[in-house]
């Protein structure tokens, strides 16, 4: 049988591309290229579903009788020193950056806001942990209600304690920002959040590591990129000893 010129200019054009496929098909190595992508599919699903998952909570009888404190216990300026003199009443937290609508909150305007009490554990990379109740507000409320930007990818918490002439500050990105067990406490077991673990308001972002859960915070900022703040790399630790930026646990 004659091929008409149309399949013969079909089978020809087609027959190269086929041959390609089959050989890319029966070549061991590609399949293994395949299966190692389809792996590595898997496991990037896995960490995104897993980041959602609740830190493990902990009973009464788990607490630990003292939660020590680490880094700075006590922030040296004389406006801190005054605030603590007078309660914190004077102290205001600030939500801004991309936000539609910036927020100064006093710490009583805080505590009158829905609450979530959680008793976790914290890890510090020295190699101690703790575990204490902490309770505060969600950050995803104070996030919300200043109407955050879609084009917020992490928000960064700016600490009230220097060291040496910089401010610690820290930073998360929205997943662990929205995430329900994270919280700006003002509370430690039941009392207010003591001066040495943060007073009078720290971030519990229990999925993380212990460096980043901000102590003395008083300005969250929405922002689009971590470059333009300090040295670039997220975190008063990533930024002078090589700390990860992620420290997911
Ligand atoms: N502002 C501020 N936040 C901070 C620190 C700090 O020095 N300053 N230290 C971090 C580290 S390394 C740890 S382990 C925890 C310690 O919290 P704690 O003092 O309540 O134990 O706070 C983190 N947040
Ligand atoms: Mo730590």
């Amino acid at each position: 049988m004659r091929l008409s010129r149309r399949r013969l200019i079909g089978s020809l054009a087609a027959a190269p591309l086929l041959t390609a496929c089959d050989r890319l098909t029966y070549s061991e190595g590609f399949r293994e290229g395949l299966r190692a992508a389809e792996g590595l599919t898997m496991r990037a699903q896995r960490l995104v579903m897993d980041r959602g998952a609740l830190a493990r909570e902990f009973g009464a009888a788990d607490i630990s009788p003292v939660f020590r404190s680490n880094g700075t216990r006590r922030p040296g300026s004389q406006s801190y020193a005054d605030h603590s003199a007078r309660g914190f009443a004077d102290w205001r937290l600030a939500v801004d950056g991309l936000v539609a609508r910036p927020l100064s909150l006093s710490m009583a305007q805080i505590r009158g806001l829905p609450a979530r009490t959680q008793i976790t554990r914290h890890d510090c990379v020295e190699g101690w942990s703790a575990i204490g109740r902490w309770t505060g507000v969600p950050l995803r409320l104070l996030l919300e209600g200043a109407g955050v930007s879609t084009r917020a990818r992490y928000i960064v918490f700016h600490c009230a304690d220097d060291y040496g002439p910089v401010r610690y500050y820290e930073s998360i990105d929205m997943v662990d920002a929205l995430h329900p067990q994270t919280i700006l406490a003002w509370a430690l077991n039941g009392a207010p959040l003591p001066i040495e673990n943060g007073a009078p308001l720290r971030l519990r972002v229990e999925r993380q590591l212990g460096y980043k859960h901000a102590k003395y915070v008083e300005r969250i900022e929405a922002v689009a990129g971590l470059a333009a703040i300090g040295g670039g790399r997220g975190g008063y630790w990533e930024d002078s000893n090589d700390y990860e930026w992620y420290a997911g646990i």
